[in-house]
This record gives structure tokens, C-alpha cells and sequence, in this order.
């Protein structure tokens, strides 16, 4: 088999790409030491997370002189993500960072008055001067993950010989993918962007995308198009997440599970674990319904259990061979004992998630005492958290923090110190207001501290992203908890997934259209067959709202 090197120069997660490129039929040689870059031939620089850890990683372990070598004589060279953005001369987000240079020009964050960042979902990139660049296709969505970008401006990369695509996002243009010669790099992750991402790989491999920009090099480079024909249009998609919760039934057999307000018992005598089927089946199956992201919860974590036994662990293995959109794991990242006494770290747990294919983690329980200790300290941060850790590490963008919060009426704003909301859906005294209690161990325990403190301790402390679930809503099929989540929208930039009440396509309708959530998740309308992941998105296109198809 042909093979490709891949610099895995951080802790990065290169399992997805990894698998996204032997699928392709490529074998892939990680680099280890500058001299390797010698080596190859097709070279692919990924990175994600902090511009400046990234960086400095590349010029400390004597990288940044080979590549420079390398693109210099003509190899192929693809960078992903921040391997884009290495490409600049530097980034807002570490002034004191320098770029490798070859383009320039310093990346900046997206503004976030009016939006969330990171800029996380699928979203556009396109090049209308060169519509089939890379083989990126106008209609098709790519999977972004980023809070830094390089703003497009109308024939200025063009100018230097660049062919751009774009993406668009809350008003701002940026650029999506560069191509130029032997290089070409994507702000998107190809390896997690479906068929579409797998596309731009494979041409990337084959030599056929630079083979075809050769034959058309970018026009117009000395006057800028108007802009109008070269900016995308606002191109992300509302994003749907399929959730499967996993345990071991009676029968110690790992099971997709479902609860009713998280008790996941059937009614009967019997009280078995409700079985709905078997997890690595059912995340391809919502892989090829259109799901855009697919979430594993091991609901059982807080039993102990050997960590390299972690159950997860296969599941994720067998699951990133098939399914090429992130997945995202969840139950047990905390600092834990293994049963031969040895510590591990939430840290590593996490690693351990990330080389078997997982692209985030996503920390209940241990985020709640985090956050309770981080008040308790006088708002204090001192980056040793599970959160601070991971995020530092990986970056913000792989740290979700799933939260389980139950609904306290209270009869006015006063009688409680927490944050409350005024609610149409009064409590069983006719209490005309409530706040949400956090909890932890799956919603066994429940703390005083509210979903509003939680959102903003985590948020402070590096997470990326919340999956906001509901206790009282889990299960019930009567819609989400519209005003759960516009009081924790209210309270942080990081976006937020709805979760939690789903029963019918409309709920997701009425999520979109009435909050300003950034993703919503649906588990049992999806596991017990009554809709697909492909008709709510039917739905919701019908309804007029943006969604990414499958592409077979
Ligand atoms: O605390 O870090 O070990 O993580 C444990 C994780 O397991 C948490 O993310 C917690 O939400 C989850 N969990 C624990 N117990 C349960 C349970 O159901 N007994 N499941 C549980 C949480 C909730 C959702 C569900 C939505 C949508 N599941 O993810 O999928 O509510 O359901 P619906 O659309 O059918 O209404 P830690």
C-alpha cells in the first residue's frame, strides 16, 4: 500500500485520521524525528488546539526547518486544522508565536458578541473560481472546530498565487481551505467530515487535486473579484447529535440503553435494563441516517472498573473505523484509582479515549466538584482540574461538559440564592418560578449549585462546549426545556447542545427556532425506531432551517 507520513507533534487525537486515511487505502508512517520529514514523501501536519502550544511543540522538537524544506522542494503537503493555520505568520491567539511563515498575514478570533465560539459544526468550503478545488463541492458540508481564523479578504491570497475556499459564519468570511501549488490545507477536519472530508483526502493522496489546480492555477490574481461572488453565504447547518447511553445489562453484555427521567429499568416485574441494541451497530446506523456527530455516555462509570478494561474503549475502536463525523465520549473522566491500586489521572483516561478514536470527552460528575471547589476558593483557577488538564492538552474544543440538572420551583426569585426563571410550567404547589439544581453519579445526588454557576465555572476553566441535559424532560418525549436552555445561553459564549425530551421532528424544529442552541441531541425517538436522524433533518430543511444531508 502507498504510504503517507503523518507529525503527530502533540498530544493530538491522529486516531481519526488515521483511520479516515487506511480507508482510503493509504498506509500511514508517523513521523517521530525531524529527520523523518526527510523521509517522506506526501506529508500531513494536523493540529488541534492552542496556536501557540502547537507552535512552539513544532519549533522546539527542531520540526519547523524540515517542513519549511519540504514544501519548499515540491513534496505534497496537507496541514488540517491548526496545520492551516501554521501556515500564517502568526495568530492573535499567541502573539509571541511565530508561524511557519509561508503565507503572510496573523489569524484572529472570531468575534463573539453576537455568537458562539469556538465556531464548532458544518459548515461551507467553497471557491467559486474554482468550484471542484480539492474536489471540495459547493453543496457539501465539512466539519469545523475552531475559535481562530484568517479572515477572508477578497483577492489578497488569490494575489499571492492561492486558490481559497470559504466558509461563513455569524457575518464573518474566513477562509475554509488554501491550495497552492504542493500544498494544500483545510481549517475544516476532512477526517471527520464524512464522505465529503474523505473526498478531499483522497485527492489530496492521489495527487489528483494538485494535479488539477496545476491545469487551473487561481485567476484574477492581480484584480480582486467582487466580493460578492467570491463570499459565502451563511453556510451552518442546524447540528443533530445521536446519543447513545451504554451500559451492561443483567447479563453483563454491553447494551444501548434508554431511560424515563434516567431511570433505565423496564416496568416489569422483572426491572431488567432496557436493551434497545448494540452500540458500534447503531452509531453506523445514525453515521448513515445523517447524524452529525455521534455520542457514547457510559452511564455507569461511577462503578469501578480496571481502566484498561474501560468498556468504552472497543466500542470507540470499532465505532472510528466506520464513522467519520466526531464522537464523543462521556462517563468516568476523573482522577480514579485502578484496581491494583495505581493512580490514574483524569488526563489519562482521556488519552486513552482519544488514541481509540474519540474527538471530545465529556465530564459530568467531576465538573460539578470542580466547580464547587472553584467558588469555594474565591473564583480561583489553579489548573489542576480534569477540565484545565484535558483542554490544555487537547484543546478547549475536546472538553464537553454534560450536565444533569433537575428542575426546584421556588414561589419567587428571593427565596432561593440561586438563579432562577419565571416558567409556564408551574410546580406542583403552583410555584410560578424554579432554578436548576445540578447533580452527579447519572442524577443520584443532587448539590447546591446551579446550572447557571456550573456553565460559568467550566466555561472559566477551558471547557468547550455543554450538553445540556434534563432530568425532569429525559425521556418523555414532550420537547426540550426551552427555558433551561435560554437561561444557560444567556450565561456563556460556549455553545451549548440541547439534550433531553425529543420525541418528534418538531421538537427540533422548536429548539431552532426558539432558542439559540447550537446543536440538538435525540436518543430514544431514534433507538426505539419511531424516526430517523434523516427525516427530522428532512424536517427541518422543509421548515427552511440549513442541514447537512449524507452523502453517500
Ligand atoms: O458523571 O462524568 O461519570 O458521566 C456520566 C454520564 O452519564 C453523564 O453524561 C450523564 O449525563 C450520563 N448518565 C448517567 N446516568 C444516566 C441515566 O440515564 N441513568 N444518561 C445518564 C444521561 C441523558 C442524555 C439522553 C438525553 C436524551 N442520558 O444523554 O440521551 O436525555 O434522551 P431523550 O432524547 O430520549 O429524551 P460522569
Amino acid at each position: 500500500m502507498p504510504t503517507v507520513h503523518l507529525l503527530d507533534y502533540v498530544a493530538g487525537n491522529v486516531r481519526s485520521l488515521m483511520n479516515a486515511i487506511e480507508v482510503l487505502g493509504y498506509d500511514v508512517e508517523l513521523v517521530k524525528t525531524p529527520e523523518d520529514v526527510k523521509k517522506a514523501d506526501k506529508l500531513i501536519l494536523p493540529g488541534v488546539g492552542h496556536f501557540g502550544h502547537c507552535l512552539s511543540q513544532l519549533s522546539s522538537a527542531g520540526y519547523a526547518p524540515y517542513l519549511q524544506e519540504h514544501i519548499a522542494a515540491g513534496k505534497p503537503f496537507m496541514g488540517i486544522c491548526v496545520g492551516l493555520q501554521a501556515l500564517f505568520s502568526g495568530s492573535a491567539e499567541d502573539p509571541d508565536c511565530k508561524g511557519l511563515a509561508l503565507i503572510p498575514g496573523s489569524l484572529n478570533r472570531f468575534d463573539d458578541s453576537s455568537k458562539s465560539v469556538p465556531h464548532i459544526g458544518w459548515n461551507n468550503a467553497s471557491c467559486p473560481t474554482n468550484p471542484s478545488l480539492y474536489d471540495l463541492r459547493p453543496e457539501s458540508k465539512y466539519y469545523y472546530v475552531h475559535s481562530y481564523k484568517y479572515p477572508y479578504t477578497p483577492g489578497e491570497l488569490e494575489s499571492l498565487g492561492w486558490a481559497v475556499a470559504t466558509g461563513s459564519y455569524g457575518g464573518e468570511t474566513f477562509v475554509g481551505a488554501i491550495a497552492k501549488g504542493n500544498v494544500v490545507a483545510t481549517q475544516f477536519h476532512p477526517e471527520k467530515s464524512g464522505v465529503a472530508g474523505l473526498r478531499v483526502l483522497r485527492a489530496f493522496l492521489t495527487g489528483s487535486g494538485a494535479e488539477r489546480l496545476a491545469a487551473r492555477p487561481p485567476t484574477d490574481t492581480k484584480v480582486p473579484p467582487p466580493s460578492s461572488t467570491l463570499v459565502a453565504p451563511e453556510g451552518l447547518t442546524r447540528r443533530m447529535i445521536a446519543c447513545l447511553d451504554v451500559r451492561a445489562n443483567d447479563a453483563g453484555d454491553l447494551v444501548v440503553t434508554k431511560g424515563d427521567q434516567y431511570d433505565v429499568r423496564e416496568k416489569t416485574d422483572t426491572r431488567g435494563v432496557r436493551n434497545l441494541g448494540k452500540p458500534v451497530a447503531m452509531a453506523k446506523k445514525y453515521y448513515e441516517q445523517g447524524a452529525d456527530e455521534v455520542t457514547f455516555l457510559n452511564i455507569t462509570s461511577f462503578r469501578d472498573c480496571p481502566v484498561a478494561d474501560l468498556p468504552m474503549l472497543e466500542i470507540l475502536r470499532q465505532t472510528s473505523k466506520t464513522v467519520f463525523v466526531p464522537l464523543t465520549v462521556g462517563g468516568g473522566i476523573r482522577d480514579t484509582v485502578d484496581a491494583d491500586g495505581t493512580k490514574v489521572s483524569a488526563l489519562e483516561i482521556a488519552t486513552l479515549y482519544f488514541k481509540s478514536g474519540a474527538d471530545k470527552v465529556s465530564i459530568g460528575s467531576d465538573a460539578v466538584i470542580a466547580a464547587e471547589e472553584y467558588y469555594a476558593s474565591g473564583s480561583q483557577l489553579f489548573g489542576n482540574t480534569a477540565i484545565e488538564q484535558i483542554s490544555r492538552a487537547y484543546g478547549n474544543q475536546a472538553v464537553v461538559v454534560s450536565v444533569d440538572p433537575k428542575r426546584v420551583y421556588v414561589p419567587k426569585p428571593d427565596a432561593t440564592r440561586h438563579a432562577t426563571t419565571k416558567t409556564s410550567y408551574p410546580g406542583p404547589k403552583g410555584e410560578e418560578y424554579c432554578w436548576y439544581a445540578c447533580t452527579i453519579k447519572g442524577g443520584r445526588e443532587t448539590r447546591d449549585l446551579d446550572v447557571v454557576e456550573l456553565t460559568r465555572a467550566v466555561e472559566a476553566m477551558g471547557a468547550g462546549e455543554i450538553l445540556l441535559n434534563c432530568i425532569d424532560k429525559d425521556g418523555t418525549n414532550s420537547g426540550f426545556d426551552l427555558e433551561l436552555i435560554r437561561q444557560v445561553k444567556e450565561a456563556i459564549k460556549i455553545p451549548v447542545i440541547a439534550s433531553s425530551g425529543a420525541g418528534n421532528p418538531g421538537h427540533f424544529e422548536e429548539v431552532f427556532q426558539k432558542t439559540t442552541t447550537d446543536a440538538a441531541l435525540g436518543a430514544g425517538m431514534f433507538h426505539r425506531g419511531e424516526y430517523t436522524v434523516q427525516q427530522v433533518k428532512d424536517y427541518l430543511a422543509e421548515k427552511g432551517l440549513v442541514v447537512r444531508q449524507f452523502e453517500g
